[in-house]
């Protein structure tokens, strides 16, 4: 480990280990949190680097960058492929690191193969983390790779495992934002339900603005015809204009979400996908997109909302998907 004496302060490190450590998302992600935006300002972190050996000299470049960027709230650095020693105390886990789909492979070997990462990852979180600790999965397939994680590690209340879906909901109010000339955080209660893939649905029908509802400011042709699929495939147009896949926007909505998880929103909602206890007829355990408010380090899911025809087969295409998933999953396991 590197280890750097720092005078910034005196409080307990927080341990955060971020798998996939040498790629794109990290690479944006690792400054992030070591600045102090996901624990705050006053926070130190100690930050752990766990990567697959054929990256692990990429990942030590990434090690050497952050020692060079001297920061004050970044107490240690340590690189390693062992996921035990990737995972030992830690209080928050960011599982970036999947195996991307391979040309010719199916959707369900490419969950095969990321099942059995987060079978092992889970595992290793289970013997080794913090009790406190807090699984943000990244990783696609994210939802299912979170639910196979939370399985496979089963001391942890499975509360403690969610997957990303913050994107998809600041992709939503980024575009309602220039929709209706405002900015993005005068928009309220909206919300992405479901799976973080082409089924998600992002949902106006509660949303407001400064107070007012939305749906009466759009029409449903928008609606429906061009911002719903328009979100669900904002990562492939990324990768059409860019040439790559989003990155820094995904590290950014990571940081929003780990930080309102241990933060707090105000009362405010946004979109978090964790392990359902049920609710809005969603299977137990599915780790679905709902509207969550953040309380005293927990997330609360927003209930007995009215689930109108036009939302109800929306959501229910994402269950179907993520049980289909979860077939797949349960079989390896
Ligand atoms: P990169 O290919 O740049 O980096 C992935 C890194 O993960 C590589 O360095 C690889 O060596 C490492 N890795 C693979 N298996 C590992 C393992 N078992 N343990 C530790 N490290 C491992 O991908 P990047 O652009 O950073 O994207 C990472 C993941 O995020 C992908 O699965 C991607 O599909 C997913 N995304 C998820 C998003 C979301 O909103 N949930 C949005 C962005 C992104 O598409």
């Amino acid at each position: 480990m590197t280890a750097f004496a720092t005078s910034s302060s005196a409080k307990t490190p927080v341990k955060v280990t971020v798998t996939g450590a040498a790629g794109n998302i990290a690479y944006s992600l690792l400054w992030r949190v070591a600045a102090g935006d996901v624990f705050g300002p006053d926070q130190p972190v100690e930050l752990t680097l766990l990567e697959i050996p054929d990256a692990m000299q990429a990942a030590e470049g990434t090690a050497m960058e952050l020692a060079d960027s001297a920061m004050p709230l970044l107490k240690g650095v340590n690189v390693t492929d062992n996921q035990r020693a990737g995972f030992e105390g830690t209080n928050a886990a960011f599982l970036v690191g999947a195996k991307p789909r391979g040309k010719g492979e199916s959707r369900s070997d490419m969950l095969e193969a990321n099942g059995r990462i987060f079978i092992e990852q889970g595992k290793a979180l289970n013997d080794g983390a913090a009790q406190d600790v807090r699984v943000l999965v990244v990783g696609n397939p994210a939802n299912t790779n979170a639910y196979i994680a939370s399985k496979a590690a089963g001391d942890v209340p499975a509360e403690q495992f969610n997957a990303l879906m913050r994107l998809d909901h600041n992709r939503s109010l980024s575009m309602l934002s220039q929709k209706l000339d405002a900015a993005p955080e005068e928009f309220s209660r909206v919300v992405v339900w479901g799976n973080h893939s082409d089924t998600q649905f992002p949902d106006l029908t509660y949303a407001q603005l400064r107070g007012e509802n939305v749906s009466d400011q759009i029409d449903q042709n928008w609606y429906t015809e061009e911002f719903i699929p328009r979100v669900a495939k904002r990562g492939a147009e990324i990768i059409e204009v860019r040439g790559k896949s989003s990155a820094a926007s995904a590290a950014s909505a990571a940081v929003d979400h780990i930080r309102d998880w241990v933060q707090g929103t105000d009362g405010r909602w946004t979109t978090v996908a964790l392990p359902s206890t049920g609710e809005y007829g969603v299977d137990e355990g599915l780790v679905f997109g709902f509207p969550v408010i953040g309380v005293g380090g927990k997330w609360q899911v927003v209930e007995d909302l009215e689930i109108n025809d036009f939302q109800r087969p929306r959501i229910d295409a994402n269950i179907e998907a993520l049980r289909e998933e979860a077939k797949v999953a349960d079989a390896l396991s």
